[in-house]
């Protein structure tokens, strides 16, 4: 068997062993549940392997969408209970289906995009438009969502309310707010650490954070406007905002295909596209960073969410060639490509969000860099990513300078994103 092969069915069956039937677990004892932007990417990798169970994965995460579109982050199995926070910090929450119990607040928007993606590996046109014609309108609604309950003022940009919002947990970007040590009321369990090693994963300062806006969130019943005074967290996320212009983007690609009219139109598109330079470029880092809301200020933080424009379609290939060779320079002597830069304060190769490299990091980085023309660029970070895999296995994250894998084991993203890159390899 080639290594190729070999690497596909050590991948597949990673996905097979998180299936649970209705959905995948992000790894098999760490996160039980389904998570947002981990069953999007999951889906992608499924889509080559077994089309039907792919559409079967969305179906699913779809089922947890509330009444006013928000899509969770989680989306909880009642069977499961060796996770926390469980549903009871929530309380009720507004899902569409009664049945459904999820979590309050939402994940980065990468789901349309990975709809478009699932659908286009489906060679059969008609399967594939009614599929895509079934959920278009729930994921207009996802994305419409952000615009209509998480803007403030003119902007178009849309609030974070947590960092596990964000994905990107206890990136240093939120020291800003860890450091301002906020606690919940009532006392919390943890389970992570007891599975993983605590240097890998948050501080009890960032889950005191965490909990502290669980609280207030849900006692505001979910509704930004009537907390947004008492926060102090509420963020233009760079990778978030990216993301939910790339699924605009696609849902408005899979309206053509569909002949609808578009999911959002170009006015508004571009209104987007000049707010995110104008609120978040910085020139002096050559990337895009975060904006403190509350604060009305950038978060002087650079991190590979900076980068993501690139994924968003955000920049030209001059500027997306621009900006990742500065990061790239500044991350000498480290794996491709850490989550954030050895020279900034707060890099930690080993814990969680804060150094190490991450596959779904990468792959939205190739998407971004195959759709911008940027092959050879693609193509590099493609190899290094599947090296990184192929040396110790469908890991959570990997040791920013040794590769050693880090956090859960057999863990589902990585195996879906590593049978995308090595279908891709076949084509080219
Ligand atoms: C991590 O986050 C969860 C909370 O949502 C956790 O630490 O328990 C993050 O890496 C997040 O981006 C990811 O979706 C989730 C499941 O893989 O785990």
């Amino acid at each position: 068997m080639s290594e190729d092969a070999a690497l596909e069915q050590q991948a597949a069956a990673v996905l097979r062993g998180n299936d649970v039937g209705g959905y995948t677990k992000p790894s098999p004892r760490l996160y039980p549940h389904q998570w947002n932007w981990d069953s999007a990417f999951i889906a992608i990798g499924w889509a080559h392997l077994d089309w039907v169970r792919a559409v079967r994965e969305i179906e699913t995460l779809l089922s947890g969408q509330w009444i006013n579109g928000m899509l969770p982050h989680i989306r909880y199995n009642p069977q499961v209970t060796d996770y926390a926070p469980g549903p009871e910090w929530w309380g009720a929450v507004p899902v569409r289906d009664a049945a459904q119990i999820t979590s309050g607040i939402s994940q980065p928007p990468v789901l349309a995009s990975a709809v478009y993606a699932v659908g286009l590996l489906q060679p059969d046109l008609r399967r594939r438009l009614a599929w895509w014609a079934q959920v278009f309108e729930p994921l207009r609604e996802a994305l419409l969502y952000f615009s209509r309950h998480r803007t403030v003022g003119e902007s178009p940009l849309i609030v974070i309310v947590h960092p596990w919002e964000s994905g990107l947990d206890n990136s240093p970007r939120w020291d800003f707010v860890v450091g301002q040590g906020y606690k919940p009321s009532r006392p919390y369990r943890r389970v992570d650490t007891t599975l993983v090693d605590a240097s890998a994963r948050p501080t009890t300062r960032d889950y005191d954070l965490y909990m502290h806006l669980v609280e207030l969130i849900a006692a505001h019943r979910y509704d930004l406007r009537s907390y947004l005074n008492s926060t102090p967290f509420a963020v233009y996320d760079a990778l978030f905002n990216a993301a939910w212009y790339r699924s605009a983007a696609d849902l408005n690609r899979m309206a053509g295909a569909l002949a609808r009219p578009r999911a959002f139109d170009e006015a508004s598109l571009r209104r987007f596209r000049d707010s995110y330079h104008r609120t978040l470029w910085d020139s002096s880092a050559a990337m895009f960073r975060d904006y403190d809301v509350r604060g009305q200020r950038p978060i002087a933080v650079d991190t590979v969410a900076g980068l993501m424009a690139i994924y968003g379609g955000l920049v030209d290939p001059a500027g997306a060639k621009a900006m990742l060779s500065r990061y790239r320079a500044r991350s000498a002597g480290t794996v491709l490509l850490p989550s954030t830069p050895p020279d900034q304060a707060g890099f930690d190769p080993v814990k969680y969000w804060r150094g190490p490299a991450w596959v779904n990091i990468n792959w939205m980085l190739i998407q971004g860099l195959r759709s911008l023309g940027l092959q050879a660029e693609a193509s590099e970070i493609r190899a290094a990513t599947m090296g990184l895999v192929s040396r110790t296995g469908c890991s959570e994250y990997y040791h920013a300078f040794t590769g050693e894998a880090l956090g859960g084991a057999d863990f589902s993203w990585t195996a879906a994103l590593l049978i995308d890159l090595l279908a891709e390899r076949q084509l080219t």
